[in-house]
């Protein structure tokens, strides 16, 4: 199967990147960030701190350092404020810029974090439509990229991507 749902953490994930949803600064933070940073090491700052910084919806790529994955995307995912302030362009923008860098580094599997669904608090149903809506999309007549991962944290989460993903399959 093409894409996946995996609960847990995507620290662990053996694929050839994994998204971080960062902040501006790109130079870690809470959150799935902080979990990124912790198992990659230090170098990985060190990578980001010559990146200087991104803007919101833009996507960036370091190594993996000691992370089982080759290569880290760093993206910015919008702050939910009341959703009208360009929040599901830039959210979609994500996912779009992600997997465009992905595809110029020949990454055949690639894992997602729930971006801006924790401490940014963008609502997880209306985040969740407009992950997996976008990467169905641009991935489903690609044969590069050939395994994309949902990597969620928490049961709702689970439940609401799974669901997600089993309409548009269906
Ligand atoms: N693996 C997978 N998912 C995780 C992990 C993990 N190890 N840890 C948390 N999550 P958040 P945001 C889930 O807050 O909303 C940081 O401080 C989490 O349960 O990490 O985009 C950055 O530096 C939630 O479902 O990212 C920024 O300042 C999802 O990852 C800010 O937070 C996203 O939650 C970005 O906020």
């Amino acid at each position: 199967m093409k894409w996946e749902v995996v609960k847990g953490d995507i620290t662990t994930l053996e694929v050839d990147a994994i998204v971080n949803a960062a902040n501006k600064s790109l130079l870690g933070g809470g959150g799935v960030d902080g979990a990124i940073h912790r198992a990659a090491g230090p170098e990985l700052k060190e990578a980001c701190q010559k990146l200087n910084g991104a803007e919101t919806g833009e996507a960036k790529l370091t190594e993996g350092f000691n992370l089982p994955a080759d290569y880290v995307i760093h993206t910015v995912g919008p702050v939910y404020n009341d959703g009208t302030r360009g929040e599901a362009e830039l959210l979609k923008a994500c996912y779009e810029n992600s997997i465009k860098l992905a595809r110029e580094h020949h990454i055949k599997s690639i894992a997602f974090p729930s971006i801006s669904t924790g401490a940014y608090r963008y609502p997880i149903e209306e985040a969740a439509e407009i992950a997996v809506d976008t990467v169905v999309q641009l991935t489903k007549d690609s044969d590069e990229i050939e395994k994309v991962v949902f990597s969620v944290f928490d049961d709702q989460t689970e439940k609401i991507y799974k669901k997600k993903l089993s309409e548009i399959e269906s």
